[in-house]
């Protein structure tokens, strides 16, 4: 059996392979149903099939590779993460995390090994929502947990979520979307292999952590709506400016976030209506990201940011349009597993290290169904959503072990 150090260089070659599926030609971008996803996803189903797992494509296009068990009718443990990326994306941001995973069935098929459980590596097709702009959409699928009315939804071509899934070759339908893919008596839990995505275990020198929360989230898309105008008639004291009152909104947001120690909030999509130098702005619409561990105060914060909005559409006669797209609560994590992470590590003669997740991941979603589980590896200088993203291959290699520790402990 190959040692895991030359395992660990087959995840960061497939990684760098998997990152040349891109919807743009200079750098990577990877939406929910796009077709470089449908590519990613064959390399990786491929790879998943000489590792001896079947594979199967589920209504919404994520893919899942199961590994049998010793005998049939075993429980089910399963790991993975997710295939799609944000716009000029890092390579290891969801893939590494597939790949982690299918890397340690790799070793057990290479044994001719089975566990007394079987495995499931999830790959989503959709965790990041830029396409949509609601996150989790593979893992809401696969738990049941999708909202149908997000089916209507359309991308910044005017496609329908609906059509995109039909497109990509998958079932858009609600009945489907909702149904759980497993009965929570079926699984033991899931376990996601993810960058740190932060400067935490850099700073302590550490190649992996784990994590003990995931935060919660909330997203929004605002509009605000003026009045259109010649920029060269109209005086100052006449106008109804869109975008002076977004930009307003958008520092005192910052003031808000800044002023409230944990939380976080990100304006990070902004468009401008006509968007002509010489037309006041009539509409301005921008996404809003308000995160916190503390689920109460997230939602005060969004309640006052909300608050400030209508105070200032009102002092400048401006309309307002609300929508909140997608809200999810933090979770913890697993004590049971925290707790076999936390002998792996150790047996694996690492320090220990726990911190919390302000990146979402599919473990809130999957919380739903089953006990849920997170190792981090360091990434240089806490670097993510860059391309500069990067992970040490011994890093990896460490977490590999981890995994495979934490599985023969899980069993
Ligand atoms: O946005 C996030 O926290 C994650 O990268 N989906
Ligand atoms: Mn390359
Ligand atoms: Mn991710
Ligand atoms: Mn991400």
């Amino acid at each position: 059996m190959e040692s895991t150090i030359t395992a660990a260089q087959t995840i960061m070659e497939r990684c760098e392979i998997l990152s040349h599926y891109s919807e743009e030609p200079d750098r990577l971008t990877r939406r929910f149903a796009s077709p470089a996803l449908s590519q990613t996803k064959e390399a990786v189903a491929g790879w998943m099939q000489a590792a001896g797992m079947s594979v199967q494509y589920d209504a919404i296009g994520n893919l899942i590779g199961r590994y049998e068990a010793e005998v049939p009718g075993a429980k089910t443990f399963l790991l993975g993460s997710h295939l799609d990326t944000v716009r000029d994306a890092g390579k290891y941001d969801g893939p590494l995390g597939v790949l982690t995973a299918l890397a340690c069935v790799e070793r057990l098929h290479q044994q001719q090994r089975r566990l007394s459980f079987a495995l499931e590596v999830l790959a989503f097709a959709d965790e990041e929502g830029l396409r949509y702009h609601t996150a989790y959409l593979g893992s809401k699928a696969m738990t049941g947990t999708f909202p149908p009315r997000l089916l209507s939804f359309i991308d910044a071509d005017g496609i329908s979520m609906r059509e995109a899934i039909r497109t990509s070759g998958g079932t858009p339908d609600p009945q489907l979307l909702q149904t759980p893919h497993w009965q929570p008596d079926e699984l033991i839990g899931y376990c996601e292999v993810h960058i740190e995505q932060g400067p935490t275990l850099e700073a302590h020198n550490l190649p992996v952590g784990i994590v003990s929360a995931i935060s919660g989230q909330n997203r929004f898309s605002i509009d605000f709506v003026g009045q259109a105008g010649h920029a060269g008639t109209v005086p100052m004291e006449l106008r109804r400016d869109a975008l002076s009152v977004a930009a307003v909104f958008i520092l005192t947001v910052e003031t808000l976030a800044r002023g409230t120690p944990g939380l976080v909030a990100t304006i990070g999509q902004l468009s401008v209506q006509p968007g002509a130098s010489n037309v006041i702005p009539g509409q301005v619409t921008l996404s809003l990201d308000v995160r916190h561990q503390d689920d109460t105060i997230r939602e005060q914060a969004c309640q006052r940011i909300y608050e400030q909005a209508k105070a200032l559409s009102e002092q400048r006669n401006i309309r307002l349009h609300w929508q909140e797209l997608q809200e999810d609560a933090s979770i913890a994590c697993n004590p049971h597993l925290i707790q076999l992470l936390e002998r792996a590590i150790q047996e694996e003669g690492y320090p220990l290290h726990i911190l919390p997740s302000g990146a979402g991941h599919d473990g809130v979603i999957l919380s739903k169904l089953t006990p849920v589980a997170m190792l981090f590896i360091r990434c240089r200088g806490g670097i993510s959503h860059h391309p500069a993203e990067s992970v040490k291959v011994e890093d990896v290699a460490i977490a590999m072990r981890v995994v495979e520790r934490f599985l023969s402990l899980l069993a």
